[in-house]
């Protein structure tokens, strides 16, 4: 993906991009969030997840959309809070979601039984796995106020939502971490250009022309938490060109470090990148078939090297 583009100071994002009506809501949920938990010395991280949509008129018919299912950062947060995080969890409307994503493409119905003579209906709980452990977990979760969940689906949204929270979590310093696993559109219509109704196919084939999207870990790092450590992630379906361009994301961004992964391989195989070390982290046979999952490597890495940041930049 393109690593050129100009970032966006606040304002020109405002110009190009609508701006969601509820962002100011989110951005007290997300003060408030960050205010309680950080007052308990709680870490917390956001988490950026699933694909955005990119839609092609105004009264949208079509959306360019892409392939993420919202996996990596769904079970990331459940081992963010394993860990002791507090988490934001910044998705796309019905991607994966934490403990839930277990049980996702299971028919609802199929999991309920009637019990005879009587009204009451009951889990089957062969259909569902493990369910009373996972319930348990994610109600305690909830119980302790530490999943706060915002939803996104077009760009427009994502990045004022970001930008919001970004401003939100600042004031934690180097306690927050942002953890950006949402696969975000590098190409975008601008509102100017697009057009207002269904394009219409009596016109004959269609040509399109896309912008380049502004690239949001500039300002990010700079200006809207300078003091935060940042995480971003770096998808190549060429597994040549993969370390490259993670190394020239983190030397372009001057952040702490690059999940590289590739399409194909990524559910077992990625490289953490920081200005100083590469890590390969692999799933083995073993770990496949005691259900390890990389997410709980890749976080474990990544706590780690966040104490030892926070140790050097006490915020
Ligand atoms: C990732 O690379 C994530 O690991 C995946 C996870 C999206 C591959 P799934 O949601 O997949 O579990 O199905 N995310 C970032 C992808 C991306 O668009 N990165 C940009 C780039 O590579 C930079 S932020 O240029």
């Amino acid at each position: 993906m393109a690593e050129s583009g100009v970032a966006p100071a606040g304002g020109e994002l405002d110009e190009e991009f609508a701006v969601p009506s509820h962002v100011d809501d989110v951005t007290e949920q997300i003060a408030a969030f960050a205010a309680g938990h950080g007052a308990g010395g709680r870490r917390v991280v956001l988490i950026t997840s699933g694909g955005t949509k990119v839609p092609l008129e105004s009264r949208t018919v079509r959306f360019l959309d892409n392939f993420s299912s919202g996996r990596r950062g769904a079970s990331s947060a459940e081992y963010f809070l394993d860990a002791g995080y507090a988490v934001v969890f910044l998705h796309r409307h019905r991607s994966l979601y934490p403990y839930a994503r277990m049980y996702s493409g299971i028919n609802l119905l199929d999991t309920l039984q009637i019990k005879r003579d009587c009204d009451q209906v009951v889990v089957n709980q062969q259909v569902l796995p493990n369910i009373a452990k996972v319930l348990q977990r994610y109600q305690q979760v909830k119980e302790d106020g530490l999943l706060l969940s915002i939803e996104f689906s077009t760009l427009s949204e994502y990045l004022h939502l970001l930008k919001a929270a970004a401003q939100a979590l600042s004031k934690l310093g180097s306690q927050a971490m942002f953890y950006l696993a949402a696969a975000v559109s590098d190409f975008y219509i601008p509102a100017s250009e697009m057009p207002e109704h269904k394009i219409q196919s009596s016109n004959g084939p269609l040509q399109i022309t896309m912008e380049m999207v502004p690239k949001i870990l500039s300002p990010l790092v700079k200006d809207w938490a300078p003091r935060a450590f940042v995480i971003s992630f770096k998808l190549e379906t060429d597994a040549s060109i993969l370390l490259d361009r993670a190394r020239n994301a983190l030397d372009t961004y001057s952040h702490q470090a690059v999940v590289a992964n590739v399409l194909d391989t990524r559910r077992g195989y990625v490289v953490v990148v920081t200005p100083e070390t590469q890590a390969e982290l692999i799933l083995t046979d073993e770990d496949v078939r005691k259900e390890v999952e990389i997410e709980e490597l890749i976080v474990s890495n990544l706590t780690a090297a966040h104490s030892q940041f926070m140790n050097k930049h006490q915020s």
